[in-house]
């Protein structure tokens, strides 16, 4: 009995062995599980579900082949794949849920979120985050002819890398008031995320009650998995092929 949360896998072309490992753990780890949630950023970036990469085309089959052995494949947005659509969660047979999303986890009652919207200390960031919120905007951007939302979208990491480069480590992490006030608001006292790379499990009190902060690791150097099952959480590591 486990339910398995993963995160920042950032696929790409560029890294066929982040590919195979993600392949090999939906193939090998993740049958039998209760679910498979992935927390957002599984994607290095996304244009539309139209995107003919057939980078798409295989890992949706290996999403799609675990769903059809009875496994819950369960998706929130990353700030690098946020236009992924329906078409796409479909091919996959993945659903999508909102961020934030509350879940019931044997008895307890668990926030997911990709993460940045906690990281409030980058003002440019979230007034980005902002801007790509705006429904009218993703409507005219994923009509756009391919080859220019490619365009956009390879300036805009360029944009993004020089940025992150020159912020400081702590801007770049969640905020502990904004992961209170969220925690808070949905009545929760557990919150899994990613988004930071970080990943850990921090244990802290909230209005006195102990309180959980799970953040999960991205798939550079290892590929990182939370277990989670009634006995209690862990993270895991595993290696890249
Ligand atoms: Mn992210």
């Amino acid at each position: 009995m486990s339910t398995l949360f993963i995160s920042d896998i950032h696929l790409s072309n560029a890294r066929p062995d982040m590919t195979a490992a993600l392949v090999h753990f939906l193939e090998q780890d993740a049958p039998g599980a209760d679910a498979l949630y992935v927390l957002g950023d599984l994607f290095e970036f996304w244009i539309g579900d139209d995107d003919p990469n057939p980078l798409h085309g295989q890992v949706a089959d290996a999403f799609l082949a675990l769903s059809q052995q009875g496994v819950p494949i369960y998706f929130i947005h990353g700030n690098r794949d946020f236009l992924l659509g329906r078409q796409f969660a479909r091919r996959a047979g993945m659903t999508l849920l909102g961020d934030p999303c509350i879940i019931e986890l044997y008895g307890e009652r668990v926030l997911l979120s990709h993460g940045d919207l906690l990281c409030t200390q980058d003002v440019d960031y979230q007034k980005f985050r902002r801007i790509t919120q705006l429904k009218w905007l993703r409507w005219l951007f994923l009509r756009l002819p391919l080859g220019r939302r490619q365009r956009i979208a390879c300036k805009m990491r360029g944009k993004s890398q020089m940025e992150n480069a020159s912020k400081q480590q702590f801007i770049m992490d969640v905020t502990p008031a904004a992961v209170d006030e969220l925690l808070r608001a949905h009545d929760c006292h557990t919150l899994i995320h990613g988004h930071t790379h970080r990943p850990a499990i921090h244990d802290f009190k909230l209005d006195g009650k102990g309180a959980r902060r799970i953040v999960l690791g991205d798939w550079f150097e290892q590929g990182s998995v939370l277990i989670c099952s009634p006995a209690g959480q862990r993270l895991e590591t595993r290696t890249l092929s």
